[in-house]
Protein backbone atom coordinates (compact mmCIF):
# COMPACT_ATOMS: atom_id res chain seq x y z
CA UNK A 1 0.00 0.00 0.00
CA UNK A 2 1.38 3.24 -0.91
CA UNK A 3 1.46 6.37 1.04
CA UNK A 4 0.79 9.78 -0.57
CA UNK A 5 1.89 12.69 1.52
CA UNK A 6 0.29 15.53 1.49
CA UNK A 7 1.61 19.14 1.39
CA UNK A 8 -0.35 21.40 3.69
CA UNK A 9 -0.56 24.76 2.53
CA UNK A 10 1.11 27.22 5.27
CA UNK A 11 1.71 30.86 4.39
CA UNK A 12 5.04 31.49 4.04
CA UNK A 13 6.75 34.26 6.01
CA UNK A 14 9.99 35.26 4.28
CA UNK A 15 12.59 35.40 7.01
CA UNK A 16 16.29 36.39 6.61
CA UNK A 17 18.55 36.10 9.95
CA UNK A 18 21.19 38.30 9.46
CA UNK A 19 24.59 38.12 11.75
CA UNK A 20 25.80 40.86 12.84
CA UNK A 21 29.22 40.93 14.30
CA UNK A 22 29.06 44.01 16.03
CA UNK A 23 31.85 45.61 17.17
CA UNK A 24 31.22 46.05 21.12
CA UNK A 25 28.85 43.23 20.54
CA UNK A 26 31.18 39.96 20.65
CA UNK A 27 29.07 36.98 19.37
CA UNK A 28 26.25 39.25 19.40
CA UNK A 29 23.61 37.88 16.71
CA UNK A 30 21.09 40.15 15.41
CA UNK A 31 17.82 39.49 12.91
CA UNK A 32 15.83 41.34 10.81
CA UNK A 33 12.56 41.90 12.04
CA UNK A 34 10.11 39.21 11.26
CA UNK A 35 7.06 39.70 8.79
CA UNK A 36 3.93 39.05 9.98
CA UNK A 37 1.66 36.42 9.20
CA UNK A 38 -1.37 35.97 7.09
CA UNK A 39 -3.47 36.83 10.46
CA UNK A 40 -1.56 39.75 11.32
CA UNK A 41 0.71 37.58 14.02
CA UNK A 42 3.84 38.48 14.43
CA UNK A 43 6.30 35.51 15.83
CA UNK A 44 8.55 36.60 18.73
CA UNK A 45 12.14 36.87 17.70
CA UNK A 46 15.30 35.91 19.39
CA UNK A 47 17.70 38.98 18.74
CA UNK A 48 20.76 37.81 20.55
CA UNK A 49 22.65 35.40 21.42
CA UNK A 50 24.61 35.31 24.67
CA UNK A 51 27.04 32.27 25.37
CA UNK A 52 29.00 31.72 28.93
CA UNK A 53 29.62 28.57 30.66
CA UNK A 54 28.58 27.02 33.95
CA UNK A 55 31.00 25.17 35.73
CA UNK A 56 31.14 23.60 39.22
CA UNK A 57 33.12 24.42 42.79
CA UNK A 58 36.32 22.32 41.14
CA UNK A 59 35.80 24.46 37.90
CA UNK A 60 34.41 20.85 36.38
CA UNK A 61 31.54 21.80 33.13
CA UNK A 62 28.37 21.34 34.60
CA UNK A 63 25.78 20.13 32.10
CA UNK A 64 22.00 20.11 32.10
CA UNK A 65 22.22 22.98 34.29
CA UNK A 66 19.18 25.73 33.47
CA UNK A 67 20.10 28.92 32.60
CA UNK A 68 17.81 31.73 32.55
CA UNK A 69 18.03 35.73 32.37
CA UNK A 70 15.53 38.34 34.36
CA UNK A 71 14.17 40.50 33.40
CA UNK A 72 12.92 37.44 30.98
CA UNK A 73 13.37 38.12 27.47
CA UNK A 74 13.57 34.25 25.89
CA UNK A 75 13.54 30.99 26.65
CA UNK A 76 15.90 29.10 29.62
CA UNK A 77 18.77 27.31 28.54
CA UNK A 78 20.20 23.87 29.44
CA UNK A 79 24.05 23.60 29.40
CA UNK A 80 25.78 21.31 27.13
CA UNK A 81 28.83 18.66 28.26
CA UNK A 82 31.45 21.24 28.53
CA UNK A 83 29.02 23.48 30.75
CA UNK A 84 28.52 25.68 27.86
CA UNK A 85 25.10 27.89 27.30
CA UNK A 86 23.54 30.36 24.76
CA UNK A 87 20.78 32.45 25.26
CA UNK A 88 18.77 33.64 22.73
CA UNK A 89 17.18 36.71 23.59
CA UNK A 90 14.30 38.75 22.07
CA UNK A 91 16.79 42.39 23.04
CA UNK A 92 19.46 43.89 24.34
CA UNK A 93 20.37 45.18 27.99
CA UNK A 94 21.39 44.76 31.61
CA UNK A 95 20.23 41.42 32.35
CA UNK A 96 20.84 39.07 35.82
CA UNK A 97 21.86 35.41 34.95
CA UNK A 98 20.58 32.31 37.04
CA UNK A 99 21.69 28.72 36.80
CA UNK A 100 20.41 25.74 38.76
CA UNK A 101 21.59 22.27 38.93
CA UNK A 102 19.48 19.80 40.66
CA UNK A 103 22.67 18.20 42.70
CA UNK A 104 24.39 21.88 43.22
CA UNK A 105 23.73 24.32 45.82
CA UNK A 106 21.83 27.43 45.20
CA UNK A 107 23.80 29.81 43.34
CA UNK A 108 22.64 34.01 43.63
CA UNK A 109 21.65 35.50 40.25
CA UNK A 110 24.74 37.25 38.21
CA UNK A 111 23.77 41.20 38.23
CA UNK A 112 24.81 43.53 35.28
CA UNK A 113 25.38 41.31 32.77
CA UNK A 114 25.35 43.57 29.86
CA UNK A 115 23.31 42.41 25.89
CA UNK A 116 25.50 42.82 23.83
CA UNK A 117 28.20 41.74 25.96
CA UNK A 118 31.09 43.62 25.69
CA UNK A 119 33.86 41.09 27.85
CA UNK A 120 34.58 38.10 27.93
CA UNK A 121 31.30 35.09 27.97
CA UNK A 122 30.48 34.70 31.63
CA UNK A 123 31.08 31.76 33.49
CA UNK A 124 28.96 31.26 36.91
CA UNK A 125 30.22 28.24 39.30
CA UNK A 126 27.63 26.50 41.30
CA UNK A 127 28.40 25.70 44.88
CA UNK A 128 28.69 22.38 46.34
CA UNK A 129 25.06 21.18 47.64
CA UNK A 130 25.21 21.32 51.65
CA UNK A 131 27.56 24.28 51.52
CA UNK A 132 29.37 23.69 54.97
CA UNK A 133 29.84 28.16 54.76
CA UNK A 134 27.61 30.26 56.66
CA UNK A 135 26.74 33.28 54.09
CA UNK A 136 29.61 32.35 51.90
CA UNK A 137 28.13 34.39 49.37
CA UNK A 138 28.40 37.72 51.66
CA UNK A 139 24.58 38.24 50.92
CA UNK A 140 22.97 38.40 54.60
CA UNK A 141 23.51 41.87 54.43
CA UNK A 142 25.95 41.96 57.48
CA UNK A 143 28.90 40.10 58.22
CA UNK A 144 27.70 38.65 61.50
CA UNK A 145 28.19 34.85 60.26
CA UNK A 146 32.03 35.53 60.51
CA UNK A 147 35.18 36.42 62.62
CA UNK A 148 36.82 40.04 61.50
CA UNK A 149 40.04 41.55 62.89
CA UNK A 150 43.01 43.03 61.78
CA UNK A 151 43.91 46.85 61.46
CA UNK A 152 41.50 47.49 59.02
CA UNK A 153 38.15 45.19 59.69
CA UNK A 154 36.75 43.09 56.29
CA UNK A 155 33.53 45.54 54.62
CA UNK A 156 30.54 44.63 52.17
CA UNK A 157 31.27 45.77 48.84
CA UNK A 158 29.61 45.98 45.84
CA UNK A 159 30.19 44.65 43.14
CA UNK A 160 30.12 41.53 43.89
CA UNK A 161 30.81 38.13 41.19
CA UNK A 162 26.85 37.34 42.00
CA UNK A 163 24.24 38.79 44.33
CA UNK A 164 24.45 42.24 45.84
CA UNK A 165 27.41 41.51 48.01
CA UNK A 166 31.11 40.86 47.98
CA UNK A 167 33.71 41.24 50.91
CA UNK A 168 36.64 43.31 50.82
CA UNK A 169 39.81 42.62 52.93
CA UNK A 170 42.27 46.03 52.50
CA UNK A 171 44.45 48.54 54.63
CA UNK A 172 47.53 47.03 56.41
CA UNK A 173 45.99 43.79 57.80
CA UNK A 174 42.51 42.48 57.73
CA UNK A 175 41.24 39.05 58.05
CA UNK A 176 37.98 37.15 57.74
CA UNK A 177 37.49 33.62 58.90
CA UNK A 178 34.80 31.38 59.97
CA UNK A 179 34.79 28.02 62.42
CA UNK A 180 32.84 25.76 59.83
CA UNK A 181 30.74 22.47 60.65
CA UNK A 182 32.07 18.92 60.39
CA UNK A 183 30.19 17.60 57.70
CA UNK A 184 27.47 15.56 57.01
CA UNK A 185 29.59 12.82 55.04
CA UNK A 186 32.66 11.43 55.00
CA UNK A 187 33.28 12.20 51.39
CA UNK A 188 35.63 13.95 49.98
CA UNK A 189 36.00 18.16 50.52
CA UNK A 190 36.63 21.06 48.08
CA UNK A 191 37.27 24.92 49.32
CA UNK A 192 36.50 27.19 46.50
CA UNK A 193 36.42 31.42 46.40
CA UNK A 194 35.77 33.54 43.68
CA UNK A 195 38.42 36.62 44.27
CA UNK A 196 39.24 40.03 42.69
CA UNK A 197 42.76 41.44 42.92
CA UNK A 198 42.98 45.47 43.57
CA UNK A 199 46.14 45.74 45.04
CA UNK A 200 48.65 47.59 43.23
CA UNK A 201 52.01 45.81 44.40
CA UNK A 202 51.05 42.10 43.45
CA UNK A 203 54.53 40.98 44.20
CA UNK A 204 54.85 42.52 47.69
CA UNK A 205 50.98 42.37 49.06
CA UNK A 206 49.49 38.77 50.44
CA UNK A 207 46.59 36.87 50.27
CA UNK A 208 46.80 33.73 52.55
CA UNK A 209 43.91 31.00 52.88
CA UNK A 210 44.11 29.22 55.62
CA UNK A 211 42.54 25.73 56.75
CA UNK A 212 43.41 24.12 60.28
CA UNK A 213 41.63 21.47 62.48
CA UNK A 214 43.66 22.68 65.49
CA UNK A 215 46.24 20.40 64.59
CA UNK A 216 46.78 20.69 60.70
CA UNK A 217 47.16 23.67 58.39
CA UNK A 218 46.96 23.77 54.78
CA UNK A 219 47.67 27.45 53.55
CA UNK A 220 47.19 28.61 50.01
CA UNK A 221 48.36 31.91 48.63
CA UNK A 222 46.05 33.50 45.91
CA UNK A 223 48.45 35.10 43.05
CA UNK A 224 47.09 38.71 42.29
CA UNK A 225 48.27 39.87 39.28
CA UNK A 226 45.37 38.65 36.81
CA UNK A 227 42.94 41.17 36.76
CA UNK A 228 38.72 40.46 36.89
CA UNK A 229 37.44 38.11 39.02
CA UNK A 230 39.28 34.78 39.55
CA UNK A 231 38.27 31.17 40.84
CA UNK A 232 40.03 29.33 42.88
CA UNK A 233 39.76 26.04 44.67
CA UNK A 234 41.47 23.46 47.14
CA UNK A 235 40.59 20.00 48.03
CA UNK A 236 40.84 19.20 51.67
CA UNK A 237 43.54 17.32 52.61
CA UNK A 238 42.73 13.92 53.88
CA UNK A 239 42.60 13.39 57.80
CA UNK A 240 41.81 17.20 57.85
CA UNK A 241 39.10 17.84 60.01
CA UNK A 242 35.98 17.08 60.68
CA UNK A 243 35.63 20.30 62.47
CA UNK A 244 37.62 22.97 60.54
CA UNK A 245 38.27 26.90 60.89
CA UNK A 246 38.79 28.74 57.48
CA UNK A 247 41.32 31.98 57.73
CA UNK A 248 41.71 34.48 54.97
CA UNK A 249 44.33 37.28 55.58
CA UNK A 250 45.45 40.04 53.57
CA UNK A 251 48.62 41.62 54.65
CA UNK A 252 50.21 44.82 52.66
CA UNK A 253 53.54 44.15 51.25
CA UNK A 254 56.39 46.86 52.49
CA UNK A 255 56.32 50.13 50.73
CA UNK A 256 53.08 48.72 48.51
CA UNK A 257 50.34 51.13 48.04
CA UNK A 258 47.01 51.25 49.30
CA UNK A 259 45.25 47.68 47.83
CA UNK A 260 43.07 45.30 48.62
CA UNK A 261 41.03 41.81 47.66
CA UNK A 262 37.36 41.41 46.98
CA UNK A 263 35.99 37.99 47.41
CA UNK A 264 32.91 36.13 46.79
CA UNK A 265 30.62 33.05 46.68
CA UNK A 266 33.46 31.22 49.47
CA UNK A 267 32.17 27.82 49.80
CA UNK A 268 33.52 24.27 51.08
CA UNK A 269 31.74 21.16 50.43
CA UNK A 270 31.47 17.55 48.60
CA UNK A 271 33.49 17.73 45.65
CA UNK A 272 31.22 16.48 42.83
CA UNK A 273 32.62 14.82 39.93
CA UNK A 274 32.21 17.05 36.93
CA UNK A 275 30.08 14.52 33.85
CA UNK A 276 32.34 13.03 31.29
CA UNK A 277 31.27 12.66 27.85
CA UNK A 278 30.54 9.23 26.72
CA UNK A 279 30.62 8.77 22.88
CA UNK A 280 28.38 5.60 21.81
CA UNK A 281 29.41 3.62 19.17
CA UNK A 282 26.74 4.22 16.51
CA UNK A 283 24.94 1.16 15.54
CA UNK A 284 23.06 0.64 12.24
CA UNK A 285 20.72 -1.70 10.96
CA UNK A 286 20.46 -3.02 7.50
CA UNK A 287 16.98 -4.67 5.99
CA UNK A 288 18.15 -8.09 4.35
CA UNK A 289 17.61 -8.13 0.93
CA UNK A 290 14.27 -10.58 -0.41
CA1 LIG B 1 27.79 37.73 46.72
Amino acid sequence: MRQVSRLVGIAATVTILVALMAGSGKGAVRSQAWQPNGDGHAPSVNGYALPGRVLGHRDQPVPVARVSALPVSGDPALTGPGGEFTLYLNEGGNYSLLAWQPNFGPLPPMKDVLVPEPGSPPTLFLPPAGDRIADGGLEAGDLSAWHLSGQTLPALVAGSHTGDWAVRLGGVTSVLAQDVDPPGSAAAQTLSLLYRSETLDPADDRVAVTLSDGVLTATHTLPLTESGWVHAWWDVPQGMGPALTLRVEWRLGPGAGPGGVVLDELSLGTAIRGAVPAYLPLATRSRPAP
